[in-house]
């Protein structure tokens, strides 16, 4: 059992999470600009406006990278740092800064892989509406070919957008992320399917314009339930869950990636959202099953079901200490199962290869007296997950890259701050960056190409 040579090891992060310079070198606001400055939407308050400052210290962060001895990097690019108002007049010197950056980083022996899209749309285009407004999809292309163009010489690795179901489930649906709209479900799958529009229109754009053979994708994600045993019944009811579309709310992971891959909804989602689901046409579906060439997923937990009598998946009854072990973040619960099924599942269904785009936990984590930031659950996590990637490609699965999330410590949306997911520990006050004993251990186990 062992990892392929040619396996992408990485690590990732998100401009609204690490760059701050929220109002500098003409950046236009976002909605979560807006979502986090108005009072009681996240933890004690946070915001973005300052993060890792990044933006100021990336050379830094890239030389952390470089001793880290990751292949690539996963990154997001602020669109109202490029297009202030979200479309129409370019800020060169928003380019000028992702130019340098991908020069840095390059120039460590680095890959970038660039998502276009993680969650910060600008706010001008909240305000006509968002997802909400089908001209989203010409936005996004009009967005797409200026990156394509300035960045499309030395990038060929792209995602265009982040997690579908959080963007449309959390922000649109829940309300708990910006937009922190409450819609009823039938705009929640309008807005989810100008979303995939725009992912098509996006794919297109950066075939057309970036150089060279390009590789692309859009990350999904979900919760996996993990067959409780390795029964034949349990493990097809866990399947059959994992794909099934019967629940009104935006995990479905089928829901987001059949359309993609297939050119189709799945039929039991058709049935079951009936007159909920928007008017789409042929052209439509066309659009958003663009060729993609891998599959990329964010992995983080799941939770154990069993076959009723019936065969159907019903989740396992757990008593006290539900969940346990988990996380500081209280939905992330220690799961490495959900990766080996996940990947084996999305490579047996979609046929394609699988990329884990994000990866990762939250701990308490702090400098210790002896100047160190000791983390061994994390490291825990890390050999556990890994593990179970290493059986799944032993198993058949075609998994080609693995970044972890994330490698700074960054401001984790609505609970702010206080959510430590990084190798490197970041005091907000100094802004010093400590590497912490998984940032080692990742380090180690990358140049031995695997765990030992
Ligand atoms: C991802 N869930 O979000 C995002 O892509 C990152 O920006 C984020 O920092 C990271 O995971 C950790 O949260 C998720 O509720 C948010 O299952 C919520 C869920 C999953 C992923």
């Amino acid at each position: 059992m062992a990892f392929p040579q040619n396996f992408t090891w990485g690590t990732a992060a998100a401009a609204y999470q690490i760059e701050g310079a929220w109002n500098e070198g003409g950046r236009g606001p976002s909605a979560w600009d807006t979502f986090s400055q108005t009072p009681g939407k996240v933890f004690e308050n946070h915001n973005g406006n300052e993060a890792c400052d990044h933006y100021h210290r990336w050379p830094e962060d890239v030389a952390l990278m470089q001793q880290l001895g990751v292949k690539a990097y996963r990154m997001s690019l602020s669109w109202s740092r490029i297009i202030p108002e979200g479309t129409g007049t370019v800020n060169e010197e928003g380019l000028k800064f992702y130019d340098d950056l991908i020069d840095g980083l390059l120039a460590a022996g680095i890959t970038p892989w660039v998502t276009l899209f993680h969650w910060d749309m600008p706010q001008a285009l909240q305000d006509r509406g968002g997802f909400l407004n089908s001209d989203v999809a010409e936005w996004f292309a009009e967005y797409a070919t200026v990156v394509a163009k300035r960045l499309g010489d030395r990038v060929n690795h792209w995602m265009t957008i982040n997690e579908p179901p959080v963007i449309v489930g959390m922000g649109y649906q829940e309300g708990v992320f910006a937009p922190g709209l409450k819609e009823p479900y039938a705009n929640c799958l309008l807005a989810a399917h100008n979303l995939l529009r725009a992912h098509g229109r996006g794919v297109q754009a950066l075939r057309s314009h970036a150089k060279g053979p390009q590789q692309i994708s859009l990350a999904h994600t979900a919760r996996e339930p993990i067959p409780a045993t390795h029964v034949p019944a349990d493990i097809e009811a866990a399947r059959a869950l994992y794909f099934s579309c019967e629940e009104r709310r935006m995990w479905n992971l089928a829901w987001w990636a059949d359309p993609v891959v297939f050119g189709h909804y799945p039929e039991d989602g058709l049935r079951n959202f009936g007159a909920d689901v928007p008017k789409f046409t042929d052209a439509d579906m066309a659009l958003i099953s663009e060729p993609i060439d891998f599959m990329a997923f964010n992995c983080y937990t799941g939770s154990p079901f069993k076959a009723n009598t019936e065969g159907k998946a019903k989740e396992v009854e757990r008593g006290y200490g539900w969940g346990n072990p988990r996380a500081t973040l209280s939905w992330l619960n220690i799961a490495p199962d959900a990766i080996y099924w996940a990947t084996q599942w999305q490579s047996e269904r979609y046929k394609l290869p699988v990329v884990i785009s994000e990866n990762g936990m939250s701990n308490t984590d702090w400098v210790h007296l002896d100047g160190k930031v000791h983390d061994p659950q994390r490291i825990d996590f890390l050999h556990r997950y890994l593990a179970s990637i290493e059986k799944s490609i032993a198993d058949g699965a075609d998994v080609m890259g693995y970044f972890y999330w994330s490698i700074l410590d960054n401001f984790e949306w609505a609970e702010g701050y206080k959510e430590r997911f990084g190798l490197v520990h970041v005091d907000y006050t100094t802004q010093k960056r400590t590497p912490k004993d998984s940032y080692y251990w990742y380090r180690d186990m990358i140049a031995r190409g695997g765990l030992e």
